[in-house]
């Protein structure tokens, strides 16, 4: 079952927390990004970390920095599932329970951790506040014993329904940085613009082995803040030929329809990757698989991975697919978008090619971009050459957007660029390390801008927090 939004509910205000919350006990949806959380049984007390235990201690506003950055998480999209949540703390780890105490861990994106850092939102004991239900023993919620954090089994008393009560409020910390832009762990960000509004595609992250399984759809007017339209292709329920590495979604528009280009993997029998095609009437779908079967088979064309499509539709209407991990390749596709002539597809892998192909134009010039090194490492980073046609031939160029470590950003890559409309403003959207505790199973999406110099080569990107 995937996440949907709640028919039916009501629209509470928490002070500038928006919950979403239908009758007593059932599902309630939480606006994600930095807050804090109020104990309902005893208010003015916050949940908060100290020495990696979970607490609930006093938060005033005379109260030091650091006790207002421990009492602040990020509500975050649930490790575990879409419908549930996970909490991040400001050092970057999540709030889990492990022997029934609640305590920060890093993410080891392994199956166990991350039903232990997710919780489901449920109504809590008075209007506005919210119980949280373990993901993985759903008959235990989080609630306060002696001011110490637990993991209780559900017991239905006043005291218990106000003691496992919280209210989102508005964070003790407040962010202070733009990037990343959506809250969690989302990586190779494919951004696009549709209609005058922009929408980012990524990876779901935060999984070992990058196994991750469904992609979600976000869209913005401003780059700063986004709508999360929950997922839009599950490979579960929505790919037959695919259980996991949901990875690297890119999607184009012709004759109003919606194109979702994505790379599949099964979880045994053949397990390399392959890139599928689903479409959709609206940009946040929800989105079909279009054949029933991979559009580039894993074992279709000779070296490199089947993986990382991406689509540029010239300005003649003529769409192209690129693709490929170690090999890039390149084809012309047929005017229905999910088919192309084998015979035809280039291979176009430029110097120091890992993955990641991207393909713009700006004034008659078009712009081949690519990630160059592995995602794990800190050197993760992307280059460019330009071109006279969609398929070359490509001048090489260099790096234009590389780790910034007095800021503490590395791996920056896998990105993708767009044009605000109308205008000669270029953004570009990439993943890194999630900061400050990221790695390469645990990045996040950010976008800074992207200018040209006069002769059109594209200046270095200043990688921004
Ligand atoms: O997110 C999974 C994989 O990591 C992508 O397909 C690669 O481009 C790398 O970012």
């Amino acid at each position: 079952m995937r996440a949907r939004s709640l028919l039916g509910a009501t629209i509470l205000l928490t002070g500038s927390v928006v919950v979403l919350s239908g009758t007593p006990a059932q599902a309630a949806s939480l606006a994600t990004g930095a807050r804090s959380l109020e104990s309902v049984s005893h208010p003015g007390r916050y949940i908060r970390h100290q020495d990696s235990l979970g607490r609930l201690d006093p938060v005033t506003a005379s109260s030091t920095a650091q006790v207002k950055l421990d009492a602040t998480f990020t509500v975050v999209n649930g490790l575990a599932s879409p419908s549930c949540y996970s909490f991040q703390a400001k050092n970057g780890q999540f709030l889990r329970h492990r022997d029934w105490r609640l305590r920060l861990d890093t993410n080891t994106g392994d199956p166990t951790f991350r039903g232990d850092a997710t919780f489901c939102a449920v109504d809590g004991s008075v209007a506005g506040s919210v119980s949280l239900t373990s993901y993985n023993y759903p008959a235990r919620r989080i609630r306060h014993r002696d001011f110490t954090l637990w993991l209780d089994t559900y017991q239905d008393t006043a005291a218990f329904r106000a003691d496992s009560s919280f209210r989102l409020t508005t964070a003790w910390a407040p962010r202070t940085s733009k990037n990343p832009v959506l809250p969690g762990l989302f990586a190779d960000p494919h951004i696009a613009s549709f209609n005058g509004r922009y929408y980012l595609y990524p990876t779901t992250d935060g999984y070992a082995g990058w196994s991750g399984t469904y992609y979600k759809a976000f869209s913005s007017t401003d780059l700063v803040n986004w709508t999360d339209h929950g997922v839009i292709l599950d490979h579960g329920p929505d790919v037959s030929w695919a259980d996991n590495s949901a990875w690297a979604p890119a999607v184009a528009t012709r004759n109003g329809r919606y194109y979702l280009y994505f790379s599949g993997g099964l979880a045994s029998g053949n397990t390399a990757k392959q890139l599928g095609v689903a479409v959709a009437d609206s940009p946040t779908g929800p989105f079909r698989d279009a054949l029933g079967r991979p559009l580039v088979r894993s074992d279709q064309f000779s070296g490199g991975q089947a993986i990382d499509p991406m689509v540029f539709v010239d300005g003649d209407g003529q769409a192209y697919l690129y693709w490929g991990q170690g090999v890039a390749r390149a084809v012309r596709l047929n005017a229905d978008m999910v088919s192309f002539d084998p015979a035809q597809v280039r291979t176009i892998t430029p110097p120091g090619y890992n993955e990641a192909p991207f393909v713009f134009k700006r004034n008659g010039t078009y712009y081949l971009m690519w990630s160059q090194n592995d995602t794990r490492s800190e050197n993760y980073q992307v280059a460019y050459a330009t071109g006279t046609s969609p398929l070359g031939p490509w001048t090489n160029r260099g790096v234009v957007l590389q780790k910034r470590l007095d800021l503490g950003i590395k791996g920056t890559g896998h990105h993708s660029v767009v044009q605000a409309p109308g205008t000669d403003t270029w953004y570009v959207a990439y993943h890194r390390f999630a900061v400050p505790a990221g790695d390469g199973t645990n990045r996040e999406t950010a976008i800074d801008r992207m200018e040209f110099n006069a002769d059109g080569t594209i200046r270095p990107v200043v990688p921004s927090l």
